[in-house]
């Protein structure tokens, strides 16, 4: 399928941070999305479009770490390596950038789960969203039925997302499809003048 991109179009690249891609959580393959997220990023940043990078920004004693009685190792810890967007991604300094699961008591895998990030998008009047990233069985599953759910056009970006458990890649996809979700890749997307 083709797909136009334009005007109150948005680019959400969820959680391309160091600890998802070499670090405590890395996921398999995660680098394998770097250069294909940079071609969304330049073909929306062409288009003046609005990108934005969400990122999970933990405390140090978050609740979703082992020690602290949750299920995950230490990741992402706000001002650590591991927390920065990995290296390899070109954001533009204009990128907005949205900080989630910053309290130590609740965790939170939707990029609009207490961000601001709908209020944002509203301002600015978008109404679809191109969502990918790490990981489609969490975070980036997570933010799409939420998107989904407030009433966005919402395209799941496959070719710049992976799983955590490559066996729930095709639950969470099939999930976000009967959600409806529209799953697009690169060669979906074409340019209007
Ligand atoms: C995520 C596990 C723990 C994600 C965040 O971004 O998908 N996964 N915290
Ligand atoms: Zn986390």
């Amino acid at each position: 399928m083709k797909v136009a991109i334009g005007q109150a179009d948005a680019l959400i690249l969820v959680d391309i941070q160091n600890d998802f891609c070499i670090g405590s959580l890395a996921i398999k393959d995660a680098c394998s999305i770097i250069d294909v997220a940079n071609k969304y990023i330049h073909l929306f940043e062409k288009h003046n479009l609005p990108i934005f990078a969400t990122r999970d920004w933990h405390p140090k004693n978050h609740s979703s770490f082992k020690d602290f009685g949750g299920i995950w190792p230490v990741h992402c810890v706000q001002d650590t390596f591991g927390s920065m967007f990995y290296g390899g991604l070109n954001l533009p300094k204009s990128t907005i950038v949205i900080s989630k699961a910053t309290k130590a008591e609740k965790d939170a895998y939707s990029g609009f789960d207490e961000t601001g990030l709908d209020n944002h998008l509203k301002k600015l009047k978008i109404k679809r969203l191109f969502i990918g990233g790490l990981a489609t069985d969490y975070c980036v599953r997570a933010t799409i039925l939420e998107a989904l759910n407030l009433g966005y056009t919402t395209f799941f970006l496959s070719d710049a997302s992976k799983a955590v458990e490559q066996q729930s890649q095709q639950n969470s996809v099939n999930e976000m499809l009967i959600a409806g979700a529209i799953v697009l890749d690169l060669n979906d997307l074409v340019e209007i003048e």
